[in-house]
């Protein structure tokens, strides 16, 4: 298949990756058997086959099931280095990926331990292979604002180690506005700003969060059905971070012809490709660009929007494009 080797050897970056949400079924079940961890799955294959949802909220609650083989600073080492392997086989020269310490934390896993395992592995990966990793912290929105501004002070040690903080989770009934101080406080400690909108949420949701100051929006999907709000992505150069196969998955689209990450291109929107939940949803960032039966040219396009939507430094971003 010549489009697998034209999109595996493109540059890409990933801005959209949740590193508990890279556990593979096999893994998964290595974690729980050494840190004495129940699952409800008797088999990898039977987790496999449990890798079928009707929206975000079934899916979190498998994927935060799965959440708990992760007791060790080991597990998260060996997690990310795991994960960054793969991207670098795939293509990615940049990864900006995500951690939620909060469920580790009410678990009793310090979160020295979580971003200590994640950064050690990172600073391995870029000897190995060369691929550029950095760390998002992301506070999930079930929880409250007290939580998020709580998660901020308990991260303060570790500020320079972190690219940014985001907001994840169970998107309806959760809007943006309700973390208005959380996103300030993130911005006055000096972290780039993210924020998951327009996934299951309504354009609303996302107009929110760039009233927040938010930096870059992780999906939008639901922005392309709002012309206003497109045009000020577009004039405000807020690029989203769509993850095809995940919307596919969490039934947000049903069919990925007329998925709208093209429209959103041709409107001016800086658009990316990334994979969410790679195991979980079927496929990693590759898998993902693959899934758009776009041309080549504009995969070419996406990619390169991948590094101008970075929090990389200007180096990074010009070696990308
Ligand atoms: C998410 Cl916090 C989190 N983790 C993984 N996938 C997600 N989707 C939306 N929020
Ligand atoms: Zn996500």
């Amino acid at each position: 298949d010549p489009a697998a080797s034209f999109v595996d050897t493109l540059p890409k970056a990933e801005l959209h990756v949740h590193l508990e949400g890279t556990l593979e079924p096999e893994d998964m079940f290595a974690f729980a058997a050494r840190n004495d961890v129940d699952l409800p799955w008797a088999s990898p294959d039977e987790l496999r086959a449990a890798y079928s949802y009707t929206g975000l909220d079934r899916f979190l609650e498998l994927y935060y099931r799965g959440c708990t083989v992760l007791r060790r600073r080991a597990d998260f080492h060996e997690l990310t280095a795991a994960y960054l392997r793969r991207a670098a086989a795939q293509g990615v020269r940049r990864a900006e990926m995500f951690v939620s310490p909060q469920s580790f934390l009410d678990a009793g896993v310090p979160v020295a331990d979580q971003l200590g395992g994640v950064l050690d592995a990172i600073a391995e990966a870029r000897t190995d292979t060369g691929i550029d990793g950095a760390l998002l912290v992301i506070a999930q929105r079930h929880r409250s604002e007290a939580e998020a501004l709580e998660l901020l002070e308990v991260l303060a040690p570790h500020r320079e180690s972190l690219l940014g903080v985001g907001l994840g989770g169970a998107e309806r009934g959760n809007p943006p506005s309700r973390f208005a101080r959380f996103f300030a406080d993130a911005r006055r400690r000096g972290y780039r700003l993210t924020c998951h909108a327009g996934e299951e949420g309504p354009p609303e949701y996302v107009r929110e969060a760039l009233d927040c100051g938010v930096e870059r929006i992780d999906h939008g999907y639901t922005a392309a059905g709002d012309p206003a709000l497109v045009a000020r992505l577009r004039d405000e150069g807020v690029p989203l971070t769509m993850c095809p196969l995940s919307n596919l998955r969490l039934r947000v689209t049903d069919d990925l012809s007329t998925y709208p990450i093209a429209a959103l291109h041709d409107a001016g929107v800086v658009v990316t490709v990334n994979s969410d939940d790679p195991p979980y949803f079927g496929g990693y960032v590759a898998d993902n660009y693959r899934a758009l039966g776009l041309p080549h040219p504009t995969l070419a396009a996406l990619a390169r929007n991948g590094f101008t939507a970075s929090f990389a430094d200007d180096a990074t971003v010009a070696a990308g494009r």
